[in-house]
């Protein structure tokens, strides 16, 4: 029988484990990134594993989340990863260079190649056939290092796309349509493979966008084939030799199967608060709204700021609306000014950003009160935008530019004929902002640049075999990891200080968690489904580590979450009955005993509810790795064992 892409990629990367669906796999891995707001973190870890040159084919380092500088703390940290980078054999993307996904996919995505990011959106090499996936700091580290990258086997869905988008109808509506269909945890443990005769019709950028955002689903990762359109992309981008021709075997057969007319896509919205709250146009009405935001990895390629000039042409914002626009890379920005369509947005009165995250992060640009924001990017989670009763909704780049000169939400199709955006032949080629490091022999020569803010990795200890401790927080479900480590412009900048950033854990549900946490000594915190979906940020694991969180119990996680609470020691279990759930109340005094050998054999725990007296059964899976992970007091410990 015939492979899928994703087979054909992980057989030829796979160095450990063997293909059986849900077993655990380790892939080498040829290509890492790291962005600032997870990265500083990540090199501490890198440099406390003491490898002198990181031994991939290709590392980079980007500056594009901690842009808005307000203190010293981020420009510092952007010159800490500067000079580890030069020092250890990274690439170091400056601060104005752009957003890390989309300069990756133009600069260093090769076809074929394994990518690992310390940021969710990895993905996004997907649009050029990549296997690029989402993963903790502690993870990049250790691939930068040369260790593989321990993924569980996936379930492969085949998207079979057919016909074409209609005008004005955009690759954002095809990943909405997605998430309608599939929620956001229908990927988890998933990969989402894109074929069938539609995808000849979408550009790289518009693949990029729907790799991008499969984040949302919660899958492991999102691929597109590698066609002669990703080679012309290639070569627009002075890249053709790294391109090959990949594709999945006619006769390759796919654990599910998802159908997609793209004739009949239409213009849709995720309504607040999540991305798969998602409604047609039609079904949301004519709302009237306050702020419109383009940009984010998701959507701020070349091609889509080109469309929303078009659309801008002539015209002013709407004097109740205020439209910021974040072009992704300097590239686009260059080109953008290099062809005029800067002077368009400028004339037409966007408020023009620099090429970073910003909004998407709350890096600025939070909404009024109450505030109705339109965004191209991919999170609408309560709170993230800054603004906390800001209502959020994620629409294509087309939508959110008619919107913002009419005032209320309007359907992009009421522009009548659609002219036809073409990629340039050759992208505007200028490298000058990405540091290349210097060779082995100069290392030494090279001084890490420490600023006070940067505190070392929190110590973790071996796992203990009774933890008897009480349940600090009980949250319900869906809890992504804005709530459990919240981000935005004052928090931030604390990421490479772990006392310091603890403060603010889960304040986004309850304010006193951090200081009942911290006197409690050690907790365990009680959640629902899908716990921890969303960001990569191995801070929501950090943080409780070092409040003393201890366990965490749910009915289920996201999988980024998970194996960061595995890097960092604490137990991830789940309810064998998920109806026991309600038999734990925050604050009531929890038992686990015979915790070592129970996790070392595999079998179930036994949790005792001294309050109310219940024993309740739990299950903490674990590869045989994972198990020793754990054991050893989290990745660090264990890595640092196994090197010696
Ligand atoms: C996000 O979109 O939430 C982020 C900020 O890019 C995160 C990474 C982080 O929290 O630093 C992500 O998606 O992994
Ligand atoms: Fe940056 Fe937003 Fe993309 Fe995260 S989702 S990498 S914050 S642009």
């Amino acid at each position: 029988m015939g492979l899928t892409l994703t087979e054909k990629i992980l057989k030829a990367h796979l160095v450990d484990g063997e293909f059986v669906k849900g077993g655990e796999i380790g892939i080498k891995i040829d290509q890492t990134l790291t962005q600032d707001a997870t990265g500083t973190m990540a090199y501490l870890e890198f440099e406390a594993m003491g490898v002198p040159r990181v031994k991939t084919e290709r590392s980079v380092a980007y500056i594009d989340h901690n842009t808005l500088q307000s203190g010293f703390e981020n420009a510092d940290d952007h010159r800490f990863i500067g000079s580890v980078a030069k020092k250890h054999g990274i690439y170091f993307s400056r601060p104005g260079n752009g957003i890390c996904h989309q300069v990756q996919l133009e600069r260093f995505g090769v076809p074929g190649k394994t990518l690992i990011g310390s940021d969710s959106h990895t993905p996004t090499g997907g649009g050029i056939g990549m296997i690029a996936i989402g993963a903790g700091g502690l993870d990049v580290a250790v691939a930068m290092g040369g260790g593989a990258y321990y993924i569980t086997y996936p379930k492969i869905v085949k998207v079979e796309l057919l016909g074409k988008l209609s005008p004005w109808c955009a690759a954002k509506d095809v990943i909405l349509e997605v998430l309608k269909r599939l929620s956001v945890k229908g990927g988890v443990g998933k990969v989402i493979e894109y074929t069938g005769e539609g995808v000849k019709s979408l550009s790289v950028p518009e693949r990029a966008t729907i790799t991008n955002m499969g984040a949302e689903l919660g899958a492991t990762t999102s691929i597109f084939p590698s066609d002669e359109i990703t080679k012309q992309f290639l070569k627009a981008q002075k890249r053709e030799d790294v391109w090959t021709a990949l594709s999945a075997d006619d006769d390759a057969s796919y654990d599910e199967y998802m159908k997609i007319d793209l004739s009949k896509v239409e213009p849709m919205a995720s309504c607040p608060h999540s991305p798969d709250n998602v409604k047609t146009l039609s079904e949301i009405g004519k709302m009237k709204i306050d702020q419109v935001s383009i940009g984010s990895c998701t959507n701020s390629s070349l091609l889509d700021m080109l469309k929303v000039a078009y659309i801008l042409k002539g015209k002013t914002v709407h004097p109740d609306v205020s439209l910021s626009i974040a072009p992704g890379s300097k590239q686009v920005l260059n080109m953008l000014a290099e062809n005029g369509a800067l002077g368009v947005l400028i004339a037409a009165g966007a408020r023009i950003l620099e090429s970073a995250c910003g909004p998407c992060i709350g890096m600025g640009q939070s909404p009024n009160s109450k505030g109705i924001s339109l965004r191209t990017f991919n999170r609408n989670f309560e709170g993230r935008s800054g603004t906390k009763d800001a209502q959020i909704y994620l629409v294509s780049p087309e939508v959110a530019a008619i919107s913002a000169i009419t005032g209320v939400l309007t359907d992009p199709r009421s522009l009548g004929e659609m002219p036809d955006f073409k990629l340039p032949a050759e992208f505007l080629i200028n490298d000058n902002m990405i540091v290349a490091p210097v060779s082995e022999k100069d290392m030494d020569s090279v001084e890490i640049l420490r600023g006070p803010n940067i505190k070392p990795f929190p110590t973790t200890t071996p796992l203990d075999d009774v933890i008897d401790c009480k349940c600090s927080l009980k949250v319900g479900d869906n809890i992504t990891t804005d709530h459990i480590m919240p981000a935005g412009s004052k928090i931030l900048p604390l990421r490479s200080n772990i006392p310091a950033i603890s403060k603010f854990c889960f304040t986004a549900c309850d304010d006193s968690f951090p200081e009942r946490a911290e006197k409690l000594g050690k907790s365990i915190i009680v959640g629902g489904s899908n716990y921890g979906q969303g960001s990569s940020r191995e801070h929501a694991a950090l943080a409780p580590l070092h409040l003393g969180v201890k366990a965490v119990i749910v009915k289920s996680f996201a999988r980024i979450h998970r194996s960061n609470l595995i890097n960092a020691g604490i137990l991830p279990c789940t309810f064998k009955n998920e109806c026991d759930y309600d038999k734990i109340n925050q604050g009531d005094e929890l038992v686990l005993s015979n915790v070592r050998d129970s996790i070392e054999k595999g079998s179930d725990l036994i949790l005792l509810n001294k309050t109310t007296g219940d024993e309740i059964v739990l299950n903490c899976e674990l590869s045989d790795r994972a198990k020793d992970i754990v054991l050893a007091g989290g990745l660090l410990s264990y890595t640092k064992q196994n090197l010696k």
